[in-house]
């Protein structure tokens, strides 16, 4: 590869961080049940030890996205807490996900439900999140919502939006003047006949509604097949409400698989809208990079680390498209220039590179043959043994 080439990429990775799901390292599973590691984390800290393998080996991914309801039991008297496993770890605490799906309460909505007191409740909870952000200097509080309703007729679906549009701004009134909002969207599931926040529209019309702060959150996993994600982010980033994503990838719905493992393509034109977005109009786009992914099958670890190495992937590859070039292809109509353009530059063999880079950063080359032979999963089977075994794995 020539000299340009390879300081697009060392440049591109300088840039490039991703933040991990605390939930990735926890036993989770399907509906129909889990299938239980012996060296799953049990408690939060053991996430954070996780996570910390995952960003001493990798050197990109600084901070664990959290869970309020799984990893801050005792709400704001948590952060204390999670402060020290942060410092023992050395990763720092990223999104806070206020957790408004899970309590019986919530069984008809949390925001849209049309009792007043567990709107109430979805509030509180909401403040109370954005408290625990605060107070440990994380930047986004992203909203996912499970709302919506099973059967037509069963739901006011106008009334529940404006009960969507005042219990945000309500929220958003919560805010330091540095957090931000995200909010998330999905077509179904809990939910299977209508969902409140259903798509990016939805999405964007309730951020904008929610104030200045809110941003759109991207779930890769979250759109129809035939979707065409790549132009929901244009769209976003051109009206500048992107605010960033939740990475897995999907054959059929919402399917928590690897990124880049069924449409490593799909990703890299993500990546390339974004990289093209920046160089047209000279200004960086303030994307949070998130995993989103529970793995029921694959070694935990090993699959944030897979995750990683293959982000990065095609990252690089996305910042070896020539915009200038490209942009005189668009201008004369020059398909097949112009989508070869794309086509060569994910055809391109980044890892070499990608290696030397990570050498000339002091980490390992290989970051998954470092983790094998690290010893690190066979001490922690050792330790996570017994109380995973007790773990429950049927819904009887
Ligand atoms: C919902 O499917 C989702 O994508 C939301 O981001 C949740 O916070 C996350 O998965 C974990 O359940
Ligand atoms: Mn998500």
């Amino acid at each position: 590869m020539d000299v340009r080439k390879s300081e697009q990429i060392f440049d591109a990775l300088g840039t490039f961080r991703i933040e991990l799901p605390s939930w990735g390292f926890a036993n989770t599973g399907t509906r129909f049940g889990k299938f239980i590691q012996p060296a799953a984390a049990t408690t939060t800290e053991e996430k954070f030890s996780d996570a910390g393998q995952v960003h001493l080996l990798t050197g990109v991914c600084p901070t664990v996205a959290l869970h309020v309801l799984w990893d801050c039991p005792d709400g704001v008297h948590s952060t204390d807490d999670i402060k020290k496993f942060a410092g023992r770890h050395g990763v720092l605490p990223g999104s806070i996900n206020p957790n408004l799906f899970q309590d019986q309460e919530y069984k008809y909505g949390s925001f849209g439900n049309p009792d007043p007191a567990v709107r109430q409740r979805a509030l509180q909870h909401t403040k109370d999140s954005i408290e625990i952000a605060r107070r440990l200097h994380s930047r986004d509080v992203s909203m996912w919502f499970a709302d919506g309703s099973n059967y037509p007729g069963t739901a006011n679906i106008r009334q529940r939006k404006q009960w969507f549009k005042e219990v945000l701004k309500e929220s958003h009134g919560e805010l330091s003047p540095g957090q931000r909002l995200l909010i998330e969207y999905k077509p179904f599931e809990p939910a299977f006949y209508h969902t409140d926040i259903a798509d990016w529209g939805m999405a964007l019309l309730l951020a904008r509604a929610a104030g200045p702060q809110a941003r759109v959150l991207v779930d890769t996993g979250h759109h129809y097949a035939a979707q065409n994600i790549e132009q929901i982010v244009a769209w976003l980033l051109s009206e500048e409400m992107l605010g960033g994503f939740h990475f897995n990838d999907r054959r059929y719905a919402d399917d928590d698989l690897t990124m880049g493992s069924i449409d490593p393509y799909q990703v890299f034109r993500i990546f390339h809208e974004i990289r093209y977005f920046e160089w047209e109009t000279g200004k960086r786009a303030d994307i949070a990079y998130m995993i989103d992914q529970s793995h029921n099958l694959k070694g935990k670890i090993e699959a944030m680390i897979q995750t990683v190495t293959v982000a990065q992937e095609l990252f690089s590859k996305a910042a070896l498209v020539d915009a200038r070039e490209l942009a005189a292809a668009q201008k004369n109509c020059d398909l097949v220039r112009a989508e070869s353009l794309l086509q060569d530059a994910f055809a391109t063999d980044v890892r070499p590179v990608i290696q030397e880079w990570r050498e000339s950063k002091g980490l390992p080359k290989n970051p998954m043959e470092a983790f094998r032979q690290s010893g690190y999963l066979e001490r922690i089977t050792k330790e996570r043994a017994a109380r995973n075994s007790s773990n429950i794995s049927s819904y009887a």
